[in-house]
């Protein structure tokens, strides 16, 4: 259903239109703190040039887990203009700059990110917000990182971990997203060992860091990494 058109743009030309149409959304500008000080387009915040004079945004990070302890993975769609093609996890987008997803306080912001994760696991995977309600997300920690995608794009956010429990129907947008599949922690260790398959730089950095420590502790409790206060410098 999309197609690519040329534009006026030379740094959006040649890209998916839809992908080009949400590039005009409006992203969080933070400083090194997550203290808001403006907004900028999400294209802004993904040109490497920008990044490298240090302009930072709010991002969220979701990691649905089923009942059996198998995690969501997505295979990002071609059609999109960072890191196509790579496998990650479950959901990933950025918090708008509108009222209900923004915040000054690590609590509202929390708040905000969990309702733009409902907002994106419908909009990427069909996923309804009966079936993940926000009080069922927990937010663990904030990763601040940087990462190129081509040399023209890339990221470079502070990203807050969701973890979701929840069994749920999805429906893939093929314009976000190419493929899907649940895993286990050896499921996923396997992945990795085949070198056909590609994953995004955050969510290498989160699995080699604290992904399967909390994985193991979906069921003896959270509780001990939940609302982490201090930002992780990735
Ligand atoms: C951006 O994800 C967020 C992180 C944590 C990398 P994305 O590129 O999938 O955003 P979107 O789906 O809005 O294009
Ligand atoms: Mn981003």
């Amino acid at each position: 259903t999309s197609h690519r058109v040329p534009t006026n743009n030379n740094d959006l030309e040649g890209y998916d239109e839809e992908q080009i149409r949400l590039m005009e959304e409006v992203c969080i500008v933070l400083d090194e703190n997550d203290v808001p000080i403006g907004s900028a387009s999400k294209k802004v915040c993904h040109l490497m040039k920008n990044i490298d004079e240090g302009l930072l945004h709010r991002a969220f990070s979701v990691f649905l887990f089923d009942s059996n302890n198998r995690l969501l993975l997505q295979q990002r769609a071609s059609e999109k203009i960072t890191f196509p093609d790579m496998w990650t996890n479950t959901c990933c987008s950025h918090p708008l700059g509108v009222p209900g997803e923004t915040g000054n306080e690590l609590a509202t912001a929390v708040q905000g990110v969990k309702r733009a994760a409902q907002r994106k696991l419908d909009q990427e995977l069909g996923i309804k917000a009966r079936q993940v309600p926000l009080e069922k997300f927990q937010f663990l920690t904030r990763i601040h990182y940087k990462a190129p995608s081509d040399g023209k794009w890339g990221e470079h956010e502070i990203d807050y971990i969701l973890f979701i429990s929840a069994d749920v129907d999805h429906t893939p947008n093929p314009n976000e997203v190419k493929d899907t599949r649940y895993v286990s922690e050896e499921e996923l260790k396997g992945m990795f060992k085949d070198n056909t398959l590609k994953f995004t730089p955050w969510f290498k950095l989160i699995c080699e860091s604290m992904l399967f420590e909390w994985w193991e502790h979906l069921d003896k409790g959270l509780d001990k990494y939940i609302g982490e206060k201090s930002i992780r410098r990735m």
